[in-house]
């Protein structure tokens, strides 16, 4: 299937959302071979260019405000525990505004999938500087550079309790669809960090490039290992930058289920509804 929606698409030739993009697509086509209904596929997206990608997938979505992504998508599947639901998030919206959102989510382990789209910078607003952009960034918020170190968001979200944690590269596709294809089918609070090259704004091709490299042999199931594998590149020093998954751990996830089995959810959530509007 194309997937395609009448949205003309407005990201720039050589975005890397392009890749998420198509990988997604095939995902889904693989989790409809495998008897996945694609009815039961929800995807929640931030603010931002990510954000776009709702726009040009033709599946069920939500748009959250600027943040917010994180929030809807726990209402959504803590109303409807059936539905598989992935965000797309950026890195200004997910570990910037909506942080807490994004903390206490891992934190109760409840079963989305979230994809950062980490370019590094906000670039639907045309270039200033996130939590993840390296100390001495030049942008519009920012011309004689930033002030600031950026935070490790991996590090923040092992802490928080994050049961499924990988870091993917939008040039590295094969490595890409395998690692969100397998934090979809993870039961539990899984994210993927993209690094998703914005060329116009932070273009890090030739720099990923030079320091990427694939983990191998890596105990993704050890806390302490995995810390250590996140912490050896802290987004702004010069050192190698490891690609594939870091942690990933089973814990009883936060969509219990409610006497009278889900239909009951259903209703109940209806009866709650109906009282608000
Ligand atoms: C509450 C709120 N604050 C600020 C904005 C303005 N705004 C829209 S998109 C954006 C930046 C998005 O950056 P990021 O999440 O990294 O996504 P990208 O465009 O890089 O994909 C900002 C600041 C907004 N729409 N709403
Ligand atoms: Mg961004």
């Amino acid at each position: 299937m194309n997937y395609l929606t009448n949205s003309p698409n407005y990201w720039c030739p050589g975005c890397g959302n392009f890749a998420i993009l198509n990988v997604m697509k095939m995902i889904l086509d693989e989790l409809k071979a495998d008897g996945v209904p694609l009815e039961t596929i929800v995807i929640a997206a931030g603010i931002g260019q990510h954000a776009k990608l709702a726009d040009y997938l033709n599946v069920n979505s939500f748009y959250a405000l600027h943040g917010r992504a994180v929030a809807g998508a726990e209402g959504i599947k803590l109303a409807n525990p059936k539905l598989k639901v992935i965000v797309f998030v950026g890195d200004g919206d997910s570990y910037g505004e909506g942080l807490e959102h994004l903390l206490f989510a891992a934190k109760r382990n409840i079963d989305l999938t979230v994809v950062v789209h980490d370019n590094r910078v906000y670039a639907l607003t045309t270039g200033q500087y996130t939590p993840t952009s390296p100390y001495g960034f030049k942008g519009r918020s920012t011309p004689g550079g930033t002030h600031e170190h950026p935070l490790n968001p991996l590090e923040l979200l092992l802490a928080a309790g994050a049961t499924y944690l990988a870091r993917g590269y939008s040039a590295k596709v094969d490595q890409l669809k395998a690692l969100i294809k397998e934090a979809i089918l993870h039961p539990g609070f899984a994210l993927i960090d993209v690094l998703q090259i914005c060329v116009t704004f932070f273009n890090q091709y030739d720099n990923y490039n030079q320091r990427i490299y694939e983990l191998v042999g890596h105990n993704h199931a050890n806390f302490d290992e995995a810390c250590r594998k996140i912490r050896e590149w802290n987004y702004d020093d010069e050192a190698k930058i490891a690609l594939g998954k870091l942690y990933q751990v089973t814990r009883p996830t936060f969509e219990i289920p409610v006497k009278g089995g889900d239909d009951n959810r259903a209703e109940m959530v209806k009866t709650l509804l109906k009282g608000m509007v």
